[in-house]
C-alpha cells in the first residue's frame, strides 16, 4: 500500500461544546479549543477534527446548519477560526472539518426560499412529494422520528427529513445544488483545513421510487441508493483532487461488500470511512463478533483503500463504560481497548476524554437529557402508552449525552470546564477522573494513551502492517499479527475479568526458539508471566501487550 501522510494519521475528536468554555456562558468554545491547543498536542496525535461550529439553530447539536459561511456565535467568530487553524499548524498538527451536506437547517435561507411556492428556482434543492391518501408520500421512517416525511402548510406538500423535522434533505439530483456545495467546501479549505469528516454521506442519494417498504423500522432504505457514488467521485473531482487533504466519511450501513467502493484507491471518491458495524449494530461487547467484523474488513481492504477505527464518538456511549468495565477494572480496559483500536489496521480516532478514560453518565430524569434523539424516541414511546420510567430507563445507556458531558479537567467547579454552570450537566465522578490526575500519576491511562501514540510514529507496521487473526473464535483472547517487511508484531488482547492463558499453536512460530520481545504492555511486571517453554502467555484481567517477534 502506498504510504501517504493521511494514512499515518492520528485523530482527536473535539466536541467543543463540551471541551472548554472561555468566556462564562456555560457552552465550549474555539477559543477553548485553542487554550487546549498544547494538551492536545501532548498526546502525539496528528489532526484535530471538530464537530460542526456553522451557524445553527442548534436543534441537533450544529448538524442543522443555517449558516455555511459563518461561525456560531455559540462557538466563537471567524477570527476565532481563523487563529484555530494557524495555532493547530503551528503545533504541527492538521485540522479536520466535519461538514453536513445531507441536509440543512430549516432556517437555512435555501429552505426559506424552497418552501415559499412551488415555482421556486430553489423548490428542487430539496426533497418535496405530494401527500397519498391525507397522509405522507410513504411509511419511510427517519432516525429521529416516526416519519421522514412533513407537511408543509404554504404549498401544501410534504419535505423529507431523514433525521429531525428541522434537517430538511438536500436534493443531491439537483446539480445546481451540488455545485454550491463543492464552492463551500472549497471556501474551508482554502482557509486552510487540512481534512473533512463528511456527515451521513450513505444518505445523499434518495430511492428512485417514492413508495411504501416493508418494515419501516429498517431504515436501510435511507441509503446507498443510486447515484451515491456519481455524487462522491463528483465531489473528488470538483474539490478534493485540489487539496492535499484528508477524506473521512460517515457511511451508515457500510459492509465489507460495498465499504471498499468508497476508498478504493482508484475509483477517487474517499480516503476512508466510518462504518456502523460496530457502534451502531453491536450494543454491547461481543468478542466472536467483533473478531469476525474485524477480519472481514481487513480482508475486503487489503490492497484497495485504508480503513478507520473507532469505538465511540459524539453519537455513541464511552467505550469503557459499552465495551470495557467502568467499574472494577476501568483504567485497565479503558487501557485494553486503546491498544486494540490503536494496532488494529486503519486510522485510530480518540474521542476526547476516551483518553483519561471517561464514562458514560446516568442522569436523574429526562430534564436533564438534551439529546434530540433521545428525547424524541422518549415522547414517541411515552406517547404509545408505554410506562415513562421504564422508557426512561430503557433509553439511558445508549443516549448520545453519554459522551457528551463536559470535558473533565480537574477538581475545580464544574470539573475545570468553565466558570458558568455547564449546557449540559458534569458526569459526578469528575472527582476522580481528570486531566489534572492523569498527569500526576505515571500509570495513567492517559500515560498510557501517550505511549501508544508515540509508538506509531517509529514503527510504521502499525499503519501498514498485514494482519492476522491467530485466536478466531476465543471468546475472550483476542491475538493477532500485524507484520510489514520482516517486522512482525504480535497483540495480545484479554478481555475478560480473569485471567487467561493463550498458547502459540506449533505452526505459528515452526522449529525456531521462540523470543518475543515486549514493546508494550498495560500491566507492570509484564515478563514475568512470560512461559517460554510452553509457548504460553498467562494474562491478567484486561491485559494487553504488544510483542515484537525477533529472529
Ligand atoms: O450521525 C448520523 C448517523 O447516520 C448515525 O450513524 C449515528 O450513528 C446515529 O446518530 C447514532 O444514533 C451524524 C452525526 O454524527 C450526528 O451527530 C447527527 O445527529 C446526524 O448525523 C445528523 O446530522
Ligand atoms: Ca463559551
Amino acid at each position: 500500500m502506498k504510504p501517504a501522510w493521511w494514512k499515518e494519521s492520528v485523530v482527536y475528536q473535539v466536541y467543543w461544546r463540551s471541551f472548554k468554555d472561555t468566556n462564562g456562558d456555560g457552552i465550549g468554545d474555539l477559543r477553548g479549543v485553542i487554550e487546549k491547543l498544547d494538551y492536545i498536542q501532548s498526546l502525539g496525535v496528528t489532526m484535530v477534527w471538530i464537530n460542526p461550529f456553522n451557524e445553527s439553530p442548534d436543534k441537533d447539536n450544529g448538524y442543522d446548519v443555517s449558516d455555511y459561511y459563518t461561525v456560531m456565535k455559540k462557538a466563537g467568530t471567524m477570527e476565532d477560526f481563523d487563529q484555530l487553524v494557524v495555532e493547530t499548524h503551528a503545533r504541527g498538527m492538521k485540522l479536520m472539518m466535519d461538514v453536513v451536506v445531507n441536509h440543512t437547517s430549516n432556517h437555512h435561507p435555501w429552505f426559506i426560499e424552497s418552501r415559499s411556492s412551488i415555482n421556486n428556482p430553489k423548490r428542487d434543492w430539496y426533497i418535496w412529494q405530494d401527500g397519498r391518501e391525507g397522509g405522507p408520500p410513504t411509511n419511510w421512517r427517519s432516525y429521529f422520528n416516526p416519519s421522514s416525511w412533513e407537511f408543509d402548510e404554504t404549498t401544501k406538500q410534504y419535505y423529507m427529513h431523514s433525521f429531525a423535522i428541522e434537517q430538511p434533505d438536500l436534493n443531491w439530483a439537483n446539480k445546481e445544488m451540488r455545485m454550491e456545495i463543492y464552492s463551500m467546501l472549497r471556501f474551508w479549505l482554502d482557509k486552510g483545513v487540512d481534512g473533512l469528516r463528511l456527515d451521513a454521506l450513505a444518505l445523499l442519494a434518495k430511492p428512485n421510487s417514492f413508495s411504501d417498504v416493508e418494515d419501516p423500522h429498517d431504515i436501510r432504505y435511507l441509503t446507498h441508493n443510486p447515484g451515491l457514488h456519481e455524487y462522491l467521485q463528483e465531489m473528488n473531482r470538483e474539490v478534493f483532487r485540489h487539496y492535499d487533504m484528508m477524506t473521512v466519511g460517515e457511511i451508515a450501513f457500510a459492509t465489507p461488500e460495498t465499504g471498499p467502493l468508497f476508498v478504493e484507491e482508484e475509483r477517487m471518491e474517499l480516503n476512508t470511512l466510518f462504518h456502523f458495524e460496530v457502534a451502531d449494530e453491536m450494543p454491547e461487547w461481543d468478542m466472536v463478533r467483533y473478531k469476525r467484523i474485524q477480519r472481514q474488513w481487513a480482508e475486503a481492504l487489503a490492497g484497495r483503500g485504508f480503513g478507520s477505527q473507532f469505538l465511540n464518538n459524539h453519537d455513541h456511549t464511552r467505550q469503557v463504560s459499552r465495551y470495557g468495565n467502568d467499574k472494577e477494572f476501568r483504567e485497565e480496559s479503558a487501557k485494553l481497548l486503546a491498544t486494540m483500536v490503536h494496532t488494529l489496521p486503519g486510522i485510530p480516532y480518540i474521542y476526547q476524554g476516551e483518553e483519561i478514560g471517561m464514562t458514560g453518565v446516568r442522569y436523574e430524569t429526562i430534564g436533564d437529557y438534551k439529546d434530540i434523539a433521545m428525547i424524541n424516541r422518549y415522547v414517541e414511546e411515552v406517547g404509545k402508552g408505554k410506562d415513562p420510567a421504564a422508557v426512561f430507563r430503557s433509553l439511558q445507556a445508549l443516549s448520545r449525552d453519554n459522551s457528551r458531558t463536559p470535558m473533565q479537567w480537574n477538581m475545580e467547579l464544574n470539573a475545570g470546564f468553565g466558570s458558568a454552570e455547564p449546557w449540559i450537566k458534569v458526569n459526578p465522578n469528575y472527582e476522580e477522573i481528570n486531566v489534572e490526575q492523569a498527569e500526576k500519576d505515571p500509570n495513567s491511562v492517559l500515560a498510557f494513551y501517550r505511549k501508544l501514540i508515540a509508538l506509531r510514529k517509529s514503527n510504521p507496521v502499525m499503519v501498514y502492517g498485514d494482519f492476522t487473526d491467530i485466536s478466531e473464535d476465543d471468546p475472550n483472547l483476542y491475538v493477532y499479527v500485524r507484520e510489514l517487511e520482516g517486522t512482525e508484531w504480535v497483540v495480545l488482547l484479554n478481555h475478560g475479568e480473569e485471567a487467561r492463558t493463550f498458547t502459540f499453536s506449533d505452526s505459528f512460530f515452526g522449529e525456531e526458539a521462540l523470543k518475543l520481545k515486549l514493546v508494550l504492555g498495560t500491566y507492570e511486571n509484564t515478563l514475568s508471566t512470560w512461559d517460554d517453554e510452553g509457548r504460553s502467555i498467562e494474562l491478567r484481567p484486561f491485559e494487553a501487550r504488544i510483542y515484537e517477534v525477533i529472529t
